[in-house]
C-alpha cells in the first residue's frame, strides 16, 4: 500500500490517549504545529514528487513513561524536569503520522501485550507469533519490556525493532561478549542490535542514526517582528530547575552579566524564590512552551550554566533570534569522570554543554567560552551586545527536515535483511575502490558493479587511512565529510590495505572496534572479524583507522547526496 501524507492531526491526538502530565504536554505540542507539519508535508511531498512510499504498520511502545518502569518523568512535567525526551517523542509520532503510516501507541505493559497479541496473564510467553507491525519504536524501558513479555518472537522479530536513545550507543557497548570482556558494560548497552537501530536526538554519532526532534519556524512576517522588538539587554537563563542553578563561580560570572543586561529565569518554584536565585534576576517561574518561546523571541541571550546536557532549549532560542551563550568544558565531559554520563553506553567526550550548537551552528549564533576566565566571558557579552543575530534553524530540525530524514530511514534501513553489502560478512575479497588520483585515498571504482539496495548507495564513499590516535568520526570530518559505517564491510579486507599503499608486514582479523586499523610499529594491519563492532567512533594512539567517509546534504547530516 502507498502511504500517503496525512495533514490532520486530530485523530493522531485521541490515539495518543490522556490522563498523564506528560501526555497532556505533548499534546499540546502537537496540536501547537498541526499548521506547521502540514506546510512540511505540502513542501515534501512537492519535493519527493512521484516517488513510491511504502506504507508500513508500526507500534510505538513509550517505555519511559509506563508505569511498569516507574514513569519518573510525567509528576516532574509542571516542575522544571526534563521535557527533551517528550518534545522529541510528540514529533515522533507527528512525523510518522503525517508521513502516512499505520500507527498504534502504547504506554503500558497491558496496552503493549494485547498489541503484541500475548494473551493476558500469560507473561513470559514462549511462543513466536506472527508480528502485526513492520516496525517497532520504543526506548531501552521498552526493549527490556519486550525481551520478557514477547518470548521467542523478540529473538526474530528484534531487526524491526527502532530504539530512541538520547545520548546514544556505540558500537563497543552493543556487543555483548566484547562489552563484557573489555570493560564496556553498562545498564543499557549489549543488546546486539545493528548500532543504526539506536536513534539519537542530537547527531552525536554517525553509528548511530539521527532522529532528532523539530522546533518552532518562524515566517518572514514573524522574524521582521522579533527584529524590531528585541530588548538588546535581555538575557534569560537555561535551567528551569532551581538544581541547575547551584554551578560554581556563579556570583562571579553572573554578576559581570547583570552589569550588562537584566536578567530572566524560568525556575519552577512552590511558594517562594528558590534560594539558588539570586534577588536580581526576574523569574518568571516555569513557563508553558508557547511563552516561553515568547520570552525567548525578546530576548537577546540565552545562557546556559553547563546542564542540562543536549536539550532542546537552545535551538529553540537561536531559532527565536537569541543567541546562545555557553560554557566551554576543559577537560571534557565524558562518561568516565561525570556522575551525569556515568553508565551511559558511549565513550563520547563532550566539550562543551551543548557540541551540536557549538559544530553545526557556530558563531554568530553560538559562543562557547571559559566561565572561569572572566575577561573572556565579559569580552563575549559585550561582542554578544553589539551582534545583530537574525533566528536560525539548521534544517535537520525543521519539520520537514525530519519528514524528509525519517521517511529516508523508513524506505531504506533494513536490518531485518542478510548481513552487509560485502560477501561473507565482515570481510571483502577485493575492495571496490581504486587510489584517487592525488593517491590520498580510495574512491568507488567507476566499473565496480553497484550493490543492489546497498544504502547510502555505495558510491558517496570514500576511504582515508586516519592518522594514529584519531577516530573516523573526527577524522572524515577533517575532509569536510561524515563517517558512513555501513560502508566499513567494504573496506574491511587486505586489497583496500593495499590500494592505499599500507606497508602491511602481516594481516589479522580480530574482534576490536577500531579495526580495520594499521599499527605502525610492527607494521601490522587489522581486519575486523566481527561486523556489530565497525565503529566510526573510538580512537588508541596506537593505530591508524581505515575510515569510510561518505558526503551529506547541508543542513541534513543523516543523507548522502543521492540518499532520496
Ligand atoms: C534535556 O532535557 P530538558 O527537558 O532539561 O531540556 P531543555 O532544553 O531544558 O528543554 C526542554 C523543553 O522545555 C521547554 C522548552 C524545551 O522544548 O521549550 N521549556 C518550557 O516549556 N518552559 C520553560 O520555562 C522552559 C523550557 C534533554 F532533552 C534530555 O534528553 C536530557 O535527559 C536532559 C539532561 O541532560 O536534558
Amino acid at each position: 500500500v502507498q502511504a500517503v501524507f496525512r495533514s490532520n492531526l486530530s485523530h493522531l491526538l485521541e490515539l495518543m490517549g490522556s490522563g498523564k502530565e506528560s501526555l497532556i504536554f505533548m499534546k499540546k505540542r502537537t496540536k501547537r504545529l498541526t499548521a506547521q507539519w502540514a506546510l512540511a508535508a505540502q513542501r515534501l511531498a512537492r519535493k519527493l514528487g512521484s516517488a513510491w512510499r511504502d506504507q508500513k504498520q508500526i507500534l510505538v511502545h513509550i517505555g519511559f513513561l509506563t508505569e511498569e518502569s516507574g514513569d519518573v518523568f510525567s509528576p516532574r512535567v509542571l516542575k522544571g524536569g526534563p521535557l527533551g525526551e517528550m518534545v522529541q517523542w510528540a514529533d515522533i509520532l507527528a512525523t510518522l503520522y503525517v508521513l502516512g503510516h499505520g500507527l498504534r501507541i502504547t504506554v503500558s505493559l497491558k496496552e503493549l501485550q494485547s498489541n503484541l497479541g500475548v494473551p493476558p496473564g500469560r507473561g513470559n510467553c514462549p511462543l513466536t507469533m506472527p508480528l502485526p507491525f513492520d516496525l517497532i519504536y520504543t526506548d531501552y524501558h521498552g526493549l527490556q519490556q519486550m525481551k520478557q513479555h514477547m518470548g521467542l518472537s523478540f529473538k526474530k522479530y528484534r531487526c524491526r525493532i527502532r530504539v530512541i536513545d538520547t545520548f546514544g550507543t556505540e558500537p563497543a557497548y552493543n556487543h555483548e561478549e566484547y562489552a563484557t570482556l573489555h570493560g564496556y558494560r553498562t545498564n543499557w548497552g549489549y543488546w546486539n542490535l545493528n548500532p543504526k537501530q539506536f536513534m539519537t536526538m542530537f547527531p552525536h554519532t554517525p553509528d548511530n542514526s539521527f532522529m532528532g526532534f523539530v522546533s518552532e519556524e518562524l515566517n518572514e512576517t514573524e522574524k521582521q517582528l522579533i527584529r524590531g522588538g528585541k530588548a538588546s539587554n535581555m538575557a534569560v537563563v537555561y535551567g528551569k530547575e532551581a538544581s541547575i542553578w547551584k554551578v560554581s563561580g556563579k556570583e562571579k560570572f553572573l554578576g559581570i552579566l547583570n552589569k550588562y543586561m537584566e536578567i530572566h529565569g524560568t525556575v519552577y518554584y512552590e511558594s517562594q524564590r528558590p534560594p539558588e536565585v539570586p534577588a536580581f534576576v526576574k523569574n518568571h517561574g516555569l513557563l508553558p512552551q508557547p511563552e516561553f518561546q515568547q520570552l525567548l523571541r525578546k530576548a537577546k541571550l540565552f545562557i546556559g550554566f553547563g546542564f542540562p546536557y543536549e536539550g532542546p532549549a537552545p535551538l529553540e532560542a537561536i531559532a527565536n533570534g537569541c543567541v546562545f551563550l555557553q560554557s566551554r568544558f576543559s577537560p571534557p565531559h565524558s562518561s568516565l569522570n561525570h556522575e551525569f554520563f556515568r553508565g551511559k553506553p558511549t565513550s563520547r567526550e563532550v566539550f562543551s554543554q551543548h557540541p551540536y550548537a557549538e559544530n553545526f551552528i557556530g558563531k554568530p549564533h553560538v559562543w562557547t567560552v571559559d566561565y572561569n576566565n572572566s575577561e573572556e566571558f565579559e569580552a563575549a557579552i559585550k561582542a554578544i551586545m553589539r551582534t545583530q543575530v537574525d533566528p536560525y534553524l539548521p534544517y535537520e530540525y525543521t519539520c520537514e527536515g525530519m519528514l524528509e530524514r525519517i521517511h529516508a530511514y523508513i524506505q531504506h534501513q533494513d536490518f531485518c535483511a542478510a548481513p552487509g553489502p560485502a560477501p561473507g560478512g565482515a570481510r571483502a575479497p577485493q575492495s571496490p575502490f581504486v587510489l584517487a588520483p592525488n593517491a590520498t585515498h580510495l574512491e568507488w571504482a567507476q566499473n565496480a558493479s553497484v550493490a543492489p539496495g546497498a544504502w547510502p548507495p555505495a558510491h558517496s564513499l570514500r576511504a582515508w587511512l586516519a592518522t594514529a590516535g584519531r577516530a573516523c568520526t573526527d577524522a572524515c570530518l577533517d575532509h569536510g565529510l561524515i563517517c558512513e559505517p555501513s560502508f566499513f564491510p567494504f573496506l574491511n579486507s587486505q586489497d583496500a590495505f593495499q590500494k592505499l599503499r599500507v606497508p602491511c608486514d602481516s594481516t589479522e582479523s580480530e574482534m576490536n572496534h577500531l579495526y580495520p586499523a594499521f599499527a605502525q610499529p610492527g607494521r601490522e594491519c587489522f581486519l575486523q572479524k566481527e561486523p556489530l563492532l565497525f565503529s566510526c567512533a573510538g580512537s588508541s594512539t596506537k593505530y591508524h583507522r581505515l575510515c569510510p567517509c561518505r558526503d551529506f546534504r547541508k543542513g541534513q547530516v543523516a543523507l548522502c547526496q543521492d540518499c532520496l
